[in-house]
């Protein structure tokens, strides 16, 4: 069984969001075209959700800005401009995305005491969200990701997928993929590949 998941494709992550990623936007119709090949039995997406004083907003930390490092829990923690607060239009899924075909939206980030980058669990590798049981009971045994940014949420729920799933096929779809960064987005394609993660193009995710 196959499934895709699409991480964080809200409009806070793109062009005229509060945390927008280059091209953001660019990424929707091949993450449609994905959606609607018939290749997947199950298609989750992922939604930053944060409360509007989450600990990883700067305007949570007085005196700093966003992009500077601070403390969050006792870690270092990257501090971002507010973003995809609950309820807001930030928060909410691309307008074009086909959400109508999407089996599971799984909000994270909630917790305003830690960030959640991956889906499957917190920063602190502590709460779980449940995806990886859910995909378990569904017998998924290969998993596409793609979606924004690459260097932060993609590149942590890819990660957690190879060590939570160690059975699960996970491949990451590179162009239907965008980061805030470009040596964000090299460092992570370096770490996903040496994590055993096969970087793919949309074109051969379609094709099979
Ligand atoms: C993300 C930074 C903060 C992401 C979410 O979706 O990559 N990045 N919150
Ligand atoms: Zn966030």
């Amino acid at each position: 069984m196959k499934a895709l998941l699409l991480v964080d494709i809200q409009n806070g992550f793109c062009p005229g969001g509060n945390l927008a990623v280059p091209e953001g936007d660019e990424i929707v119709t091949l993450a449609n075209q994905l959606i609607g090949s018939g290749k997947y039995d199950l298609i989750v997406a992922s939604q930053d959700w944060h409360p509007a004083d989450h600990g990883s907003f700067a305007s949570s930390h007085p005196g700093k800005n966003p992009f500077e490092i601070g403390t969050l829990g006792g870690k270092p923690q990257m501090l971002w401009p507010d973003h995809c607060v609950q309820g807001t239009r930030d928060a909410e899924l691309h307008p074009e995305l086909r959400t109508a075909e999407i089996d599971l939206i799984l909000q994270k980030g909630e917790d305003r005491s830690i960030d959640s980058y991956s889906a499957f669990r917190d920063n602190a590798q502590d709460a779980h969200t449940g995806l990886a049981e859910f995909l378990k009971e569904r017998e998924i045994t290969e998993l596409d990701i793609c979606g924004l940014a690459t260097d932060y949420c993609v590149r942590f729920t890819a990660l957690d997928a190879v060590e939570l799933m160690p059975s699960v096929k996970v491949r990451f779809i590179e162009d239907a993929s965008r980061g805030i960064t470009p040596d964000g987005v090299e460092a992570a394609i370096t770490e996903m590949r040496a994590e055993g993660i096969e970087i793919i193009t949309s074109e051969e995710a379609l094709a099979g």
